[in-house]
């Protein structure tokens, strides 16, 4: 069995070369980027066994993320790929996100340029996902992102939360991407991470979907996760967990580019889940893996090796702020 078991749509990601818009820029540089992949890529670095389950087209795009995700040392083989759609990709600036149309003048917001309407994942359903593949981990990690794609990937997410008997543990980001909502209503993301164990979300998220202000808000509203991390940004993140509230203040980094952070966040925070450790140390390698992540321009970052995280993570706390 593995540890954990990520699915999700993965799409070839292209961002400018240079700090020029899309408008401007003439040459791309040419990464991988799919919130769960990123999270299993960074879980195999950390040293554990890791399935990625998605959808890829038949076309070189896709014989390029599928390389890169195998490269990291991800279990592939339940990736399907169809031959009638093509694989995602999206283009973006760095930068705070924003969709292309949203974006302000003075360019100081990223532009984020998706090309995945009818895409190989977006047609993943129940009948397309294997149940015992997606069960055939200790951890099941989804995302917010997937029901979004379209009704058959929403009926996909909601079968996989479902309660069933020995359901691996789900973990659920909420990942709330403005520019894929557009035909859909957001709320199903509550009832989603309602169904789920462990829930990441972001503050600003909570606040802009749900109306939430602060962790005890979000709480309030999410009572049934047994763990619920609220990620505020560059300031820190508070688990909900039963024994009470615990939060750990961010690290301080020189941000490279910051898209991809929440992810490795996520992986730090599972991985130290998976190998039992309190929930401070998860908080502390949620962080420790993030730093990584913010400090490389692509979406997909090296997590740190675990015995130097490992240190890092026992470091007393007035090292940690
Ligand atoms: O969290 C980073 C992801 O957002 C990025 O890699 C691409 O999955 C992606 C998306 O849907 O935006």
């Amino acid at each position: 069995p593995f540890d954990a078991v990520c699915l999700g749509e993965t799409m070839v990601a292209f961002r400018p070369a240079g700090p020029e818009r899309l408008a401007d820029a003439q040459l791309f540089v040419r990464g991988v980027g799919g919130a769960e992949s990123n999270v299993a890529c960074l879980l195999a670095g950390a040293g554990h066994r890791v399935r990625w389950v998605g959808c890829l087209g038949t076309d070189g795009f896709g014989d390029h993320v599928l390389a890169e995700i195998a490269a990291r040392g991800v279990d592939v083989s339940a990736v399907r790929r169809d031959p009638d759609r093509p694989t995602g990709l999206y283009f973006r600036t760095d930068g705070e996100r924003c969709t292309t149309s949203e974006r302000p003048a003075d360019g100081a917001l990223a532009e984020v340029l998706y090309h995945r309407a009818g895409s190989a994942a977006s047609a993943m359903s129940p009948a397309t996902v294997d149940r015992a593949v997606a069960d055939s981990g200790r951890v099941l990690h989804l995302s917010g992102i997937t029901p979004a794609l379209s009704d058959s990937c929403h009926a996909l997410v909601w079968e996989l939360t479902a309660p069933r008997p020995g359901r691996p543990l789900l973990s659920f980001d909420v990942n709330y991407r403005v520019g894929l909502w557009k035909r859909r209503d957001p709320a199903v993301l509550l009832d989603l991470a309602r169904r789920c164990d462990v829930v990441f979300v972001g503050a600003d998220e909570a606040r802009a979907v749900w109306g939430a202000d602060g962790p005890e808000a979000v709480r309030d509203l999410l009572p049934e996760p047994s763990v619920l991390v609220v990620k505020d940004g560059g300031r820190g993140a508070t688990a909900h967990t039963a024994d009470g509230s615990c939060h750990v203040p961010a690290l301080s980094v020189e941000v490279a580019g910051s898209v991809g952070a929440g992810d490795a966040f996520a992986a730090g925070f599972l991985s130290a889940t998976l190998r039992g450790l309190p929930v401070r140390a998860r908080l502390r390698h949620g962080h420790l893996t993030a730093a990584a992540a913010l400090t490389v321009p692509g979406d997909l970052a090296e997590p740190p090796a675990r015995s130097i995280a490992d240190r890092l993570a026992a470091l007393d706390d007035a090292a940690w702020g």
